[in-house]
């Protein structure tokens, strides 16, 4: 059963060890079960101990996936209207000579930066991002794209203020008596989580939530703190004034291991408590109570996610949550301080597998796509090349994308596993293959494990690796140069040999068939290391964050509600997809989240059709009246396609493309609604 078996498809059965590489903290060890060249059963392993032999369901279907009656299987060119999703297929060799000659033309005539590669994390391996595609993007000298989509506010404010160093196993939260869950949904976007918070809590442990909306976890919690959306930074530094003013701040530690505590606590003497509650919302008594429980338990964690990211204030939000641990004190126990992304854990850089130096090409920010396509930028961008990432569902200002990729002269390529709703916009069509289909490794953000995955089955249709894919472009283009990794394993070896423990994880993946980080897999940082910054401090005001930010760090700009678009829509993850992945195979419509009293007020129904609305376009949906979202805030999942609502506009019809505080972040929680019913149509 090892990948190089010649005869490893022609087995009748056959079991295989993988690991998900999907946008997800986890990281699951899997075993697959092929049947005369399918896939037949995926199941969880327990190699990565987080696993544990249990996966979401998503994966356990992933079969449904590689087999869509939407797949992508073979290179297709437009036959039809764009958007239209007529295709007639094609070969690769036809293909590459229409991309290569499509890039040259555009490089020719309007420079190279008219060329914006698109993509986010797909399918998050370690091979297929930065690696050979950076190889062709980079020496073409095409537009950069600021990868910002999502945690680009977080990183800066982990890496300011503790240099990004790994902080601990998700299995620490068994110590902890505290754990609060900030901006996070773990019983949809990490479920490995649920079962150790569960556990915890039978050892006695207290659960504090922070989220406007009654999550599962939220309803069993010891406190719910139901906070307006982006109003976190005026909450976190509200604990920060009281842990100070109580004398519950642990002023050794900070002495020792912090710099900034001055400025930061000045910050904070903004906000006294009155001023936290109205701004928050929240009541002066859950705001205090979380202030007592925070500053008596020890160990407590602070599980913070990506909600309170995605907003004006993100940034400083997050800052603002990761000081927390350290003013009270919280660091040096096991289950105790923070847990955001473990994601540099391994330090490991595909770029060293694409041997080709950034360029001084202008860099665009992805979330302003729509704006970049549609408005007036020189050099205008004239072949948009998407991969791992489907912006028309995903993007801020859906309705500008949409009016982008239907722009005739733009030429668009989208190389993706299915017929997403940005491929049928594309003038070229080219099938990837899936993780199982060829060697992909994968990398936990919450756990820390490393892990390879060889193919397990033939790929599908004529779909094709991205490594190769691109690899073959270069080498179209006359831009590969001698020395180039060029093979899957070549490229893996490169990776490694740029890295000092490249050797090491090397063999323990040869071993084990997983590797752990040099900090070990449940490390105890101020024990085991300290900060990861230039000098071993914590900075909890970093000043490169204060010139980066928007009015400055730590400042909080205010609601972007007005009396005409007063609801604040949020549009979470949902247990159904990975961002937009899987939508294919969701068949249900869409339902707007609202409080029974916002719809009391609107006369809106449980299950009518309603619009959903803003100066950016509308969202005809069905309502669900609920409790579990706060009044004044309503929710569509993030992730849905344009066939789940009845007008195919999504959430992000009404998210503005504006820009987090600094990080340049995108503000889909900013999109502040109106709500009404339809018209009724005239009798007869
Ligand atoms: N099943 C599934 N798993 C996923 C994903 C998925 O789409 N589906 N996506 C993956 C990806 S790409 C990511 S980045 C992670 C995201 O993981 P999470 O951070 O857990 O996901 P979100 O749903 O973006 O946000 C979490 C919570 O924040 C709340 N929230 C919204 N606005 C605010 C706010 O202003 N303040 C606070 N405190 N809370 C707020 C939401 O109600 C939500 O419950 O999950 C990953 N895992
Ligand atoms: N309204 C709203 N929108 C959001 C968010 C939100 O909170 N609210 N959150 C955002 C977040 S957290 C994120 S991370 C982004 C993600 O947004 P995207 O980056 O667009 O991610 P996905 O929707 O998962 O799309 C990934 C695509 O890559 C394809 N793919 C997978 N593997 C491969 C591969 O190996 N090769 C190629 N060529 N293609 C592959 C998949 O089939 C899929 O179509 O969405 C964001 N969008
Ligand atoms: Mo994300």
């Amino acid at each position: 059963m090892t990948p190089d078996t010649p005869n490893r498809y022609s087995e009748l059965v056959t079991i295989h060890a993988s690991s998900c590489p999907l946008d997800c903290p986890d990281a699951c060890s899997l075993e697959v079960r092929v049947e005369e060249g399918r896939i037949a059963r995926i199941e969880g392993s327990r190699i990565n101990p987080l696993t544990r032999g249990f996966l979401c369901s998503k994966v356990r279907n992933f079969a449904d996936h590689v087999y869509s009656s939407e797949r992508l299987l073979h290179p297709a060119r437009r036959a039809g209207p764009k958007g239209e999703a007529r295709f007639e297929p094609i070969s690769w060799e036809a293909a590459f000579d229409e991309m290569a000659e499509r890039l040259r033309e555009a490089a020719e005539r309007w420079g190279a930066e008219s060329i914006l590669p698109f993509s986010y994390g797909g399918s998050n391996g370690l091979l297929s991002q930065d690696t050979t595609d950076a190889r062709l993007f980079h020496r073409l000298g095409a537009s950069r794209l600021a990868r910002t989509v999502c945690s680009a506010p977080t990183r800066l404010a982990a890496e300011g203020l503790y240099g990004r160093m790994p902080t601990m196993a998700v299995e620490d939260f068994l110590h902890a008596r505290l754990i609060v869950l900030w901006g996070v949904n773990p019983s949809a976007t990490g479920i490995h989580q649920v079962p150790l918070i569960q556990q915890a809590m039978e050892r006695g442990a207290k659960l504090v939530v922070v989220d406007p909306r009654t999550t599962p976890l939220a309803a069993r919690a010891t406190l719910h703190l139901p906070l307006r959306p982006g109003t976190d930074l005026p909450l976190a530094l509200g604990l920060i004034d009281r842990l100070f003013a109580a004398g519950q701040a642990d002023l050794d530690f900070l002495a020792r291991h912090a710099t900034g505590t001055d400025r930061l606590r000045e910050k904070a003497a903004a906000w006294p408590l009155e001023r936290v509650a109205s701004v928050t919302g929240l009541s002066e008594a859950s705001i205090e109570q979380l202030a007592s429980l925070y500053a008596q338990s020890r160990p407590a964690v602070i599980r913070c996610g990506w909600g309170q990211e995605r907003n004006r204030n993100g940034g400083s939000a997050t800052a603002a949550i990761l000081t927390l641990p350290a003013v009270g004190g919280k660091f040096g126990v096991r289950g105790g301080g923070y847990l955001l992304s473990n994601s540099a854990a391994f330090r490991l850089d595909a770029l060293a597998a694409a041997r080709a130096p950034v360029p001084p090409a202008r860099e665009i920010n992805m979330n302003r796509l729509g704006e970049v396509l549609t408005g007036s930028i020189a050099p205008p961008v004239k072949v948009l090349f998407v991969y791992n990432a489907n912006p028309l569902a995903t993007i801020p200002c859906q309705q500008k994308v949409l009016a982008g990729l239907e722009r005739e002269d733009l030429f668009t390529i989208v190389f993706d596993q299915i017929m997403t709703d940005t491929a049928a916009y594309a003038d070229l069509i080219l099938p990837a293959s899936t993780f199982l289909e060829r060697r992909e490794m994968s990398r936990g953000y919450g756990a820390m494990v490393l892990q390879d995955s060889p193919p397990v089955i033939p790929p599908v249709g004529e779909s094709r690796s991205n490594h190769e894919v691109f690899g073959t472009l270069c080498r179209r283009m006359g831009l590969s140069r001698a020395g180039d990794p060029e093979t899957e394993d070549e490229v893996v070896e490169a990776i490694f040999q740029a890295h000092p423990e490249g050797r090491r994880y090397r063999q323990q993946l040869h071993a084990e068939g997983i590797a752990t980080p040099g900090t070990g897999y449940a490390p105890l940082p101020f024990v085991d290391y300290l900060p990861w910054t230039s000098d071993g401090k914590i900075h909890l005001f970093p000043e490169e964050l204060d010139r980066s930010s928007r009015g400055g760090l730590y400042t909080y700009e205010d609601d972007p509600a007005t009396e005409r678009f007063p609801l604040a829509l949020i549009s979470p993850a949902s247990a159904r997809t990975i961002s937009s992945t899987f939508g294919q195979l969701e068949a249900r419509e869409a339902r707007l989240e609202i409080h029974p009293e916002d719809a009391r007020r609107r006369g809106v129904e449980d299950g009518e059709i309603i619009r959903v609305f803003n100066q950016l376009g509308e969202v005809v949906v069905r309502a669900r009246i609920t409790t579990s979202i706060r009044q004044g805030v309503v929710l569509l999942p993030k992730g849905l396609w344009r066939r789940h609502t009845r007008n195919a506009a999504t959430s992000n019809t009404l998210s503005p493309d504006t820009l987090s505080d600094f990080g340049g972040g995108a503000c889909f929680n900013d999109a502040r609604v109106e709500i009404s019913r339809l018209p009724t149509p005239a009798p007869g």
